[in-house]
């Protein structure tokens, strides 16, 4: 997987809103391309896994619970500079933080339920992928 490709999830708080159109908008609209994509849902030991690096954060088991409670889209995205872009894309992680327009600050409700997850650089955005998707899902 090339450097272009970045890794996210509408999560369970934007899935439940009926956000996913909206978000996915957004996203084709500020040119990336979806390799993959799936609703799916992360079981406990999925979503503790995914999030290990948090593991000693105070919030660890409030994150585990929350991104387990209803279904989430995984998607691989593709874009020049993909990870950066993204990341502008959905804003900070704190959606009061975050600039307007970005689909944090239009869709999140907190800095837990934040709307969408992104790769924080090229190497986990491929780990993360294929977290999610096997190779003959990805185009
Ligand atoms: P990021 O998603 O912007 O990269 P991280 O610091 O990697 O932010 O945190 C991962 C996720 O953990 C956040 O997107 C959010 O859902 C959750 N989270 C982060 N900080 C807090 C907090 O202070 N309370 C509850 N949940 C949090
Ligand atoms: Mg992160």
């Amino acid at each position: 997987m090339s450097g272009n490709r970045t890794f996210t999830m509408i999560k369970p708080d934007a899935v439940e809103s009926g956000y996913i159109g909206a978000i996915l908008e957004k996203i084709t609209s500020a040119g990336f391309t979806i390799k993959a994509m799936k609703l799916t849902q992360m079981t406990y030991r999925d979503a503790a896994t995914f999030y290990e690096v948090h593991k000693e954060r105070p919030f660890f088991e409030e994150l585990v619970t929350f991104m387990t409670r209803g279904p989430i889209v995984a998607a691989i995205l593709e874009k020049d500079n993909a990870v950066e872009d993204f990341r502008t894309l959905i804003g900070a992680t704190n959606p009061e933080n975050a600039a307007e327009g970005t689909i944090r600050k239009l869709f999140a409700k907190s800095v837990g339920e934040n709307a969408v997850h992104g790769s924080d650089s090229d190497e986990n955005a491929e780990i993360e992928s294929r977290f999610h998707f096997s190779g003959r899902e990805i185009f």
